[in-house]
């Protein structure tokens, strides 16, 4: 017999094996608590211990524990051995990193921060069909940021306005027409009339000004649903869906991507209530973390926020788009969509602080254009261009009226 208690996961001199997934936490112990009962409590929790010390036959017992072996001031590091982990399953991989520890009475608060993945759990994963490339293989925005657009007001327009407003703006320069994250299946726009009527539209536009563009559809819905509905667009034609993976779930978006390789459909990954998990910075899962779990799930793009340059509350956004486009063991990049509160008056700032590697969505920031969308979207485009290419916006809106325009309503700055 062997005892198993909470000392035991607890080893400060502990190096991580290369097949360890290796998280780091942010704690705040209760009171009474030092950091290093709290981090061995984490450690058995999310890995194979309980709160009573066990009593366990050595023969019948697998070795899983995950090893708490760094505290840095707040910070403390665990090591979990992969065969803790079933092969491909990310609700299981959560279930242990991001489960039951985040409610311990061990610690007031408790924040997943970051996570180094070995590549034998990453090779259980598909990562992004297409992921950057879809800017060259599915559009013709070649080294340029991808440009889209979402219709507002973001629910509520019928199927026949929700179309004309994305053809005016694919005919301003953007490539991608976007749903807003609460549109899906409602009476006032019904999904298969919206699909087939943005699509049909979206053939006239590429017909006459010889762009390819396309229609991010938000097929987000009960899994089964939103299966048969990822079968509709392609069905129908479209090049991608958009999900709303944080509402469906990490299961869901595994069977929805396993679906889109079937038909070649990327996936554009909209991350609605992500906030609930990582606004606080000392409670919850990191935006960080939240990225590279669907960089594993096989989304093609990604919100990571506008580097603080819009409405809403960004974490690192420039340090996630990195994480992103860099190397996780052969795994596609993803590519990162700048959005919230965006206009063309942001877009050299953005540009700067994230480069040409992103999709820059902008929904009021084209739609409240004083001369409606379709000069909102030239100028979106006039400030990517002058961007490119060096020029002042204010210089390039000399000869760009669209763009001049915009610039007097809204200025370099995105009030909240
Ligand atoms: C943008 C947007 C997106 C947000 C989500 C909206 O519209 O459609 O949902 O960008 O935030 O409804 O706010 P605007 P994030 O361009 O009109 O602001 O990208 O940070 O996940
Ligand atoms: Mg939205």
């Amino acid at each position: 017999m062997t005892g198993i208690e909470y000392d035991d996961f607890l080893d400060r001199e502990y190096d991580p094996d290369s097949t360890d997934l290796v998280c780091t936490f942010t704690i705040d112990p209760a009171e009474g608590m030092s950091m290093e009962a709290a981090a061995s409590r984490v450690a058995s929790e999310s890995s194979n211990g309980t709160w009573a010390a066990l009593h366990v036959d050595e023969d019948e017992l697998t070795h899983l524990g995950a090893v708490a072996c760094g505290i840095d001031g707040d910070e403390i590091t665990v090591a979990y051995p992969a065969e803790l982990f079933e092969a491909g399953s990310m609700p299981q991989i959560l279930s242990c990193i991001a489960g039951n520890i985040m409610g311990m009475k061990a610690v007031d608060a408790i924040r997943l921060e970051d996570c180094e993945w070995p590549e034998s759990i990453t090779s259980g994963f598909p990562g992004p069909q297409f992921g950057t490339s879809v800017a060259r293989e599915k559009l013709d925005a070649g080294d340029r940021p991808i440009l889209a657009t979402v219709p507002k007001p973001k629910v509520g327009l019928s199927t026949d306005a929700h179309v004309r407003v994305g053809e005016e703006a694919w005919r301003g320069g953007v490539d991608l027409l976007k749903d807003d994250e609460n549109l899906t299946d409602q009476d006032f726009n019904p999904f298969e009339d919206r699909l087939a009527e943005s699509l049909a539209a979206r053939d006239r536009v590429e017909e006459d000004v010889g762009e390819r563009k396309d229609y991010l559809v938000n097929v987000t819905a009960e899994t089964n649903e939103m299966v048969e509905r990822v079968d509709l667009v392609a069905e129908h034609g479209g090049g991608f869906v958009m999900v709303d993976i944080i509402t469906c779930g990490w299961s869901a978006v595994q069977s929805v991507r396993d679906r889109c390789e079937e038909h070649g459909l990327a996936i554009h990954a909209h991350r609605a209530m992500h906030a609930a998990f990582d606004r606080m910075d000392h409670h919850g899962v990191s935006m960080r973390v939240i990225a590279q779990l669907s960089r594993l799930c096989g989304v093609d793009h990604i919100h990571t926020g506008t580097a603080g340059l819009g409405k809403l509350a960004n974490e690192d956004t420039p340090g996630i788009n990195d994480w992103l486009h860099g190397d996780c063991h052969g795994l596609n990049p993803v590519l990162p969509v700048a959005s919230g509160g965006l206009h063309p008056g942001v877009v050299d700032q953005l540009i700067d602080a994230l480069g040409t590697d992103i999709c820059i969505q902008a929904g009021g920031g084209i739609h409240g254009h004083p001369d409606g969308t379709h000069a909102g979207a030239k100028a979106l485009r006039q400030a990517t261009d002058a961007s490119l290419e060096g020029v002042p916006l204010e210089e390039y809106a000399q000869d760009h009226a669209e763009l001049a325009t915009a610039l007097d309503k809204w200025g370099s700055e995105t009030p909240r």
